[in-house]
């Protein structure tokens, strides 16, 4: 339907979804385009934007924009919009959804039960962790991280948080440091932007932190966490578990993890309910069309000069 809309406005050169784009094969559709709608592993950066002459604008169907260099868009006078606020709070429901899930062991259980091996009663069986009382950590007090919040409250949980400033809006209890946070809580929510600026924030020292106890559930970007660490540590059984929405190196996901108990691994699929999904897309056309029409940008990425 979206893709209909588009071609109201544009002449449209599109990827088949069974026929992902090769990185020649995506420069070489962008060469020929003035604008580009883009999922966050779509890259524009210096490598695409010198065979794009004509491009300019860049609607990323993402809040996040890690996919995106907007110094060399800005440097190359192409424009980059992002679609905040839309999903804040469906993604904010996965976030949940994903902690409890983990600390219940509800996907483990269920292939138990699919798989035909639950053949007696037994009270020890898939004995998870409390949510409900305990203690959160949210890395990332933004927009996400306080809807996250939220959702914790009414599940009478402590919440304390690390961000790169002290959110002043906010009643709950600030961690300098992301180790300092891991140490006190019992779930460690990582909802952070990506890129370089927060590259392997979660490293071996924070997940000693974050102990046998601890859970560590993530929504932003797998490059927030170091991977290799987080397989060692749950390898070793140094945290309780981990919710995994983001990987490393997308979509491939290592076997260690893929095979690792105490784990509930999804495809990225945060923002992902068919509300939402159509909110960004309208969005990103909404983007597009102002930009073409001279009109003001609903959704400038605020990086983008
Ligand atoms: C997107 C996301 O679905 O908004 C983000 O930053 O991670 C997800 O909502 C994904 O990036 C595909 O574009």
């Amino acid at each position: 339907e979206v893709l209909e809309r588009l071609a109201g406005h544009f002449e449209l050169r599109s990827n088949q979804d069974d026929m992902p784009w090769t990185p020649e094969s995506w420069i070489a559709a962008l060469s020929s385009c003035q604008g580009a709608l883009t999922t966050g592993a779509d890259p524009i950066r210096p490598e695409q934007l010198a065979s794009c002459a004509d491009l300019r604008i860049c609607a990323n169907m993402a809040v996040g924009f890690n996919n995106f260099d907007v110094p060399a868009m800005s440097a190359a006078r192409v424009v980059a919009t992002n679609t905040p606020d839309v999903l804040t709070e469906t993604t904010a429901d996965f976030g949940f959804a994903l902690l409890m899930a983990t600390a219940r062991r509800m996907t483990e259980s269920e292939h138990f039960l699919r798989a035909g091996r639950w053949t007696q009663w037994r009270y020890d069986l898939f004995a998870g962790a409390e949510v409900h009382g305990s203690t959160l950590g949210i890395l990332g007090m933004g927009r996400i991280g306080q809807a996250i919040a939220k959702r914790a409250l009414a599940f009478d949980m402590s919440i304390a948080y690390h961000s790169r400033h002290r959110v002043e809006s906010v009643p709950y209890t600030y961690f300098a440091t992301a180790k300092e946070l891991a140490a006190h809580v019992d779930y460690l929510v990582v909802i952070t932007p990506g890129g370089a600026g927060t590259k392997h924030l979660v490293n071996a020292e924070v997940l000693a932190a974050l102990g046998n106890k601890g859970y560590l559930i993530n929504v932003a970007r797998g490059s927030v966490v170091d991977q290799a660490a987080l397989i060692e540590a749950l390898q070793k059984k140094t945290i309780a578990g981990a919710g995994l929405d983001v990987f490393a190196d997308e979509p491939r996901v290592p076997s260690e993890l893929r095979l690792a108990n105490h784990t509930v691994l999804t495809p990225h699929i945060g923002s992902a309910t068919q509300q939402t999904r159509q909110a960004m897309a309208d969005l990103c056309l909404a983007n597009l069309a102002a930009h073409f029409e001279g009109q003001p940008i609903p959704a400038l990425v605020p990086e983008c000069a």
